[in-house]
């Protein structure tokens, strides 16, 4: 009696081990451009589809723009030729441009585990301190 009720407790206890848990659930992160930094929340993420919620919130009017780059360099170390970074030089996720002060777009891209880079390559911005690093989790 005690024994089969283990083997029925132990049977079902597999059962839901190998139940689907939906581990890669889309993610959202809000990212805020002000006019010196680019920050993210939360600041890392899982792998798979990442939508990025980008806001304009700076103070000055001018348009900024996220620029997702993947590279294993650190986001304050990029190459910069004349005030932009040389994209070119990178493997380019995705983009949304002019974003307005006040106004938001939304970038969806799909990424895989590994480290990231967020721009604003407007000219001059980068260097004013637009950049954050995103690590993407398995
Ligand atoms: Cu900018």
């Amino acid at each position: 009696m005690t024994d089969r009720y283990h083997a029925a407790f132990v049977l079902s206890a597999v059962v839901l081990g190998v139940a689907p848990l939906g581990s890669h659930a889309d993610e959202t992160i809000q990212v805020k451009l002000t006019d010196t930094t680019i920050q993210l929340d939360p600041g890392s993420a899982k792998a798979g589809r990442i939508t990025f919620d980008v806001s304009n919130v700076a103070n000055g009017k001018t348009e900024h723009e996220l620029v997702v780059l993947k590279t294993d360099t650190d986001d304050s170390h990029l190459p910069i030729h004349k005030g932009q970074v040389t994209e070119s030089k990178f493997k380019k996720m995705g983009e949304v441009e002019d974003v307005k002060q006040g106004a938001s777009k939304r970038l969806s891209v799909k990424l895989a585990p590994g480290h990231y880079v967020l721009i604003c390559n407007r000219h001059g911005h980068y260097e004013m301190g637009m950049h954050a690093s995103l690590v993407v989790a398995r």
